[in-house]
C-alpha cells in the first residue's frame, strides 16, 4: 500500500485497487458462478440474488456446525481469493499481521433488482439506533490511525466481475465517515431512486478485476441499479486475528487442499492468532467436527433404511 493510497484511504475509507485479478480470474470466477446460478434456486431469483452468507445463519439445519455457506464450496480462484498477492499487503496494512476472514458472500444486481441504497456503518465504532447491526455493533465497525499504524474492525474487499459505472448504481459511501462525530440525518440514509441519494454520497466506478477496499466503519450502501446488464461482486471481509463480526466461523478441513496462509486465515478468532497453542486445541475441535458429521450421516442413513423397511412391511 503506497503513500497516496494510505492518503485515500484515511481520508475517504476507501481506494480501488485497480486490475487486483487478471482477465483469466475474473473469467474462471465468473464460470462458476453461472453454473452456480444455472442450477441454484438462488439464482432462478432475478430480483435478487445473493450466494454465500454473513455467516451469522444455517441454511438448514443440516449445515456444519460452526460454517454456513460459502463462496470457499466453490472452488478455484474462490479459494484463491483468501489470500491474493495483490491484495494480501493492503489488508496487512490495514488489520496488522495475522487477519482473518470472517465471513464471504456474492451479490448480483440487475434490471429486476429493487434495492434501496440504505447506507449502514459510519462513525467512530458504527452501529446506531438506526444500524443494520442494531443499536450497537459492539464497537466492531471502529477505524483509527495511530502511531503509524491503521486499526479497523472490519475490511471488505470488493471484487466486480463486470465493469460498474456510477450511473448504473454499485458501491456508494460517504466519504470520511468512518471519522465522523455526528449520526448521519436519517433522511439521507435511505434511498430508493438514484435522483433521492444525497451528494454528500460518493458513487463509485469500478472495473471487472477491481477491487474496491473500504473499512465497515464508513457509512456504504448499494445505490439503486438503474444501468443496463448486470452488476456481480464478491465480498470477502477480513478482519484483526482477534475480532468477529459474524457469529460463526470457518472449518479449514471443508475446503480442500489448502496452504498454510490459507488455512492460517480462516483460523476462528482469537488474540494469539495463527498461533501453535490455539491450532491444537482448533486442529482437535475439527476433528470431533468430523466425527459429528460422519455420526449424523450414519443415523441418517439408518432412518432411511428402517423407514424403507416399515414402508415395505406396511405394503404387504
Ligand atoms: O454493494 C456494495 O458494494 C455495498 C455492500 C455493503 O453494503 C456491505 O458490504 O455491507
Amino acid at each position: 500500500m503506497n503513500d497516496q493510497e494510505k492518503f485515500l484511504f484515511d481520508l475517504r475509507g476507501y481506494i480501488v485497487v485497480e486490475n487486483a485479478l487478471t482477465s483469466t480470474q475474473v473469467s474462471e470466477l465468473s464460470d462458476r458462478l453461472e453454473e452456480r446460478r444455472r442450477i441454484s434456486t438462488a439464482g432462478k431469483d432475478k430480483k435478487h440474488s445473493i450466494f454465500g452468507s454473513d455467516r451469522t445463519v444455517f441454511a438448514n439445519e443440516d449445515d456444519a456446525a460452526w460454517t454456513s455457506p460459502s463462496l470457499l464450496e466453490w472452488g478455484g480462484t474462490y479459494i484463491d481469493l483468501i489470500d491474493l498477492p495483490t491484495i494480501a499487503p493492503y489488508l496487512e496494512t490495514l488489520l496488522g499481521v495475522g487477519y482473518r476472514l470472517d465471513h464471504d458472500y456474492l451479490k448480483i444486481e440487475n434490471a429486476d433488482s429493487q434495492h434501496t441504497l440504505y447506507l449502514h456503518g459510519g462513525g467512530q465504532g458504527a452501529g446506531g439506533a438506526r444500524d443494520i447491526v442494531g443499536p450497537t455493533d459492539g464497537g466492531q465497525c471502529f477505524y483509527r490511525y495511530n502511531n503509524g499504524k491503521f486499526y479497523n474492525g472490519l475490511v471488505t474487499i470488493a471484487f466486480e466481475l463486470s465493469d460498474v459505472s456510477s450511473e448504473s448504481g454499485g458501491f456508494a459511501c460517504v466519504p470520511g465517515s468512518h471519522k465522523m462525530n455526528f449520526a448521519l440525518p436519517e433522511e439521507w440514509r435511505i434511498s430508493k431512486t438514484q435522483a433521492g441519494v444525497h451528494e454528500c454520497v460518493d458513487r463509485v466506478s469500478a472495473n471487472a478485476g477491481d477491487a474496491i477496499i473500504f473499512t465497515e466503519a464508513c457509512a456504504h450502501g448499494t445505490v439503486p441499479w438503474e444501468g443496463g446488464g448486470e452488476r456481480r461482486t464478491i465480498f470477502y471481509k477480513y478482519c484483526p486475528h482477534a475480532v468477529a463480526w459474524g457469529a460463526c466461523f470457518y472449518n479449514a478441513d471443508n475446503y480442500g487442499d489448502l496452504t498454510e496462509n490459507q488455512r492460517a486465515i480462516l483460523m476462528p478468532p482469537s488474540a494469539y492468532g495463527p498461533h501453535p497453542h490455539t491450532a491444537a486445541i482448533w486442529k482437535r475441535a475439527q476433528e470431533e467436527q468430523t466425527e459429528l458429521n460422519r455420526l449424523r450421516k450414519e443415523v441418517g442413513e439408518l432412518r432411511a433404511q428402517q423407514e424403507d423397511s416399515f414402508g415395505n412391511s406396511a405394503d404387504s
